[in-house]
């Protein structure tokens, strides 16, 4: 028969490996976690980038394409997050390990950039130039503020 104590280790394995399970649960594989939080940044920063042009004044201001590619980039800044799964850390990745061992510090950078780009989107949405760039400018410091501390130099 099994002691108490054995029964209580026994326990505390079984919930050690369904958290680890579950913090894996979206993703098959750690690569697929890899390949997610990529896309989704990709595409968002593909519709953040349209407006660049504009806030330059090299492109005319459509208002309603503004406000489309910035309320797009505000749904896509919230998808990212999810990928950055335990372990993802190794393979084809340009993460700093830092986003693991300093996750508060991560989590407050990626939240702030999330409410930047909902501002962008508030911005874009209202029809001010004027607000879209300084709220253009105000987005990107907060995209390159997460880089320059979690993302690999190349
Ligand atoms: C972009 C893009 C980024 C940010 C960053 C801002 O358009 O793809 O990663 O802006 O360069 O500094």
């Amino acid at each position: 028969m099994k002691s108490l104590s054995q029964l209580v280790v026994g326990v505390f394995l079984a919930l050690g490996i369904a958290v680890a399970a579950h913090a894996q649960a979206p993703f098959k594989k750690t690569e697929d976690a890899i390949k997610y939080r990529q896309s989704a940044l990709f595409v968002m920063a593909q519709h953040f980038g349209r407006l660049g042009p504009v806030v330059k004044g090299e492109q005319a201001y459509n208002k309603d394409e503004v406000a489309r590619n910035a309320a797009v980039a505000e749904q896509i800044s919230k998808l990212p997050w999810d990928g950055f799964v335990a372990g993802s850390d190794k393979g084809d990745t340009d993460a700093k390990p830092e986003i693991w061992s300093d996750a508060a510090k991560f989590k407050s950078a990626a939240e702030k950039m999330q409410q930047e780009m909902s501002k962008l989107a508030q911005a874009a949405k209202g029809g001010d130039l004027n607000a879209v760039k300084s709220q253009f400018g105000a987005t990107g410091k907060a995209c390159k503020a997460c880089h320059d501390d979690f993302r690999k130099k190349k």
